[in-house]
């Protein structure tokens, strides 16, 4: 007899880890339900790859309309789906954003993780469901020790990390409480060719490339000396995976040990397209020349946070002990593999508008 296929439930499968986590467990023979907001323009260009009509045969991609914010939807949802596990990776997860929406950040957030839990509890799944939170290295803040690891203390520095430190604490409690396997999975940055588009990562390399072409004449950013821990979004799902599949709940840090400014981040992506940049100044007065001094990244005080994370360092020896963790993708596989990516896409760009036609001109 042939054991059934496991069912994943993902919120936030739209996103960047939805989309490759989705792919992964589908990869691994799951059937695999989506949670999507409802919008006015279709959002799902990161998994159109897996969709397939409801009408074909061995269909195992399934999305339903719901949203953190709303229980009834979620209930609702894991009632039909009754999943073995729930990846919750929705969340308004931009922390400048934070700032602007707090109280939709906390909603969704913080109190979205409990409307999960609590359905889970409703519907008496605490026995089959196991449930993975994704918890960030925000929660460290305002750093409390260098490298941080599971045990350092959090001090949350935005609306969105105190969302999300209510989120890693309800979870935490709801394993003890009820004994439903829950973990979190404290992941620090983490980008692909398919982040979203104003990260800093992904504004750089977008940025540079269509400077490259001449799309664009110059990158604004905000603070260039934060240092962050960058690994590659392909590799982080694979943990989040991992900690599913444990004998016990446990939370893990997921990181790569390296630590890189954003200055450094604009360096590498410009040497991969072939720009030299020189730079001036200090403060908000930085900024680099290319090779003709034309000024190529200025800075825009307009994207400094209230109140910023200055640096952020992983300790992953728990997960590289308990679940075999190496990262794969080094800081400049990561850097080239999105600048390969933006640069085919101001190439596409430069092709539409050679044409007559208009490009997306936003910058953020
Ligand atoms: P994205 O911003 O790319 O994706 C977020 C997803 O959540 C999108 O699908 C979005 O939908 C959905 N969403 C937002 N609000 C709601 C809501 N109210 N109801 C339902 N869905 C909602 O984030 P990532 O993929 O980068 O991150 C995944 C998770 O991991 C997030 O929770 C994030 O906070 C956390 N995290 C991310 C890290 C990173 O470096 N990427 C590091 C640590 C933690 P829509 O497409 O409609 O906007
Ligand atoms: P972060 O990512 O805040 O770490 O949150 P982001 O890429 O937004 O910022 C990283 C650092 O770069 C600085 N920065 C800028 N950031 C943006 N977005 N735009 C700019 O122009 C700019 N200039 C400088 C920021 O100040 C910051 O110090 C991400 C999200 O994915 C969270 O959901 C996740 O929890 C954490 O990573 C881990």
């Amino acid at each position: 007899m042939t054991t059934p296929p496991k069912v994943a439930l993902i919120t936030g499968i739209t996103g960047q880890d939805g989309a490759y986590l989705a792919e992964f467990l589908l990869n691994k023979g799951y059937i695999v339900h989506g949670i999507k907001r409802r919008t006015s323009l279709f959002n799902t260009d990161r998994i159109d790859h897996l969709y397939r009509d409801r009408h074909e045969k061995d269909v195992r991609f399934f999305l339903h309309h719901g949203d953190m914010t709303d229980s009834s939807s979620l209930v609702r949802i894991l009632q039909q789906t009754q999943p073995d596990e729930v990846y919750n990776l929705a969340a308004q997860s931009h922390v400048a954003v934070s700032f602007e929406e707090p109280e939709y950040t906390a909603n969704s957030d913080g109190l979205g993780v409990l409307r999960l839990l609590e359905a889970i509890r409703i519907l008496g799944l605490e026995k089959k469901t196991r449930f993975y939170q994704a918890s960030t290295s925000e929660l460290y803040g305002l750093v409390q020790e260098i490298p941080q690891k599971e045990t350092t203390p959090f001090y949350p520095r935005s609306p969105y990390a105190v969302a999300k430190l209510y989120g890693y604490w309800i979870v935490v409690n709801y394993r003890e409480a009820y004994g439903i396997y829950a973990c979190n999975g404290i992941l620090f940055n983490h980008e692909s060719p398919i982040r979203g588009e104003t990260f800093v990562t992904r504004k750089i390399t977008r940025a540079l490339a269509r400077i490259k072409l001449n799309l664009q004449e110059c990158l604004y950013l905000g603070n260039m000396d934060a240092k962050r821990d960058w690994g590659h979004a392909r590799d982080y799902v694979e943990m989040q995976w991992l900690m599913l599949q444990q004998d016990k709940p446990e939370d893990f840090v997921i990181a790569t040990g390296v630590q890189f400014s954003v200055r450094d981040f604009v360096n590498a992506a410009a040497e991969e397209l072939g720009i030299t940049l020189r730079w001036e100044g200090q403060g908000v007065e930085e900024k680099a020349y290319d090779e003709k001094g034309v000024c190529r990244v200025a800075v825009d005080p307009r994207y400094f946070r209230p109140t910023e994370v200055e640096t952020l360092l992983g300790d992953p020896t728990k997960a590289k002990e308990k679940l075999g963790w190496t990262p794969r993708t080094t800081f400049n596989e990561l850097v080239c593999e999105m600048v390969r990516e933006d640069l085919r896409a101001a190439e596409r760009d430069e092709l539409v508008k050679k044409h007559g036609y208009k490009t997306m001109n936003y910058k953020e």
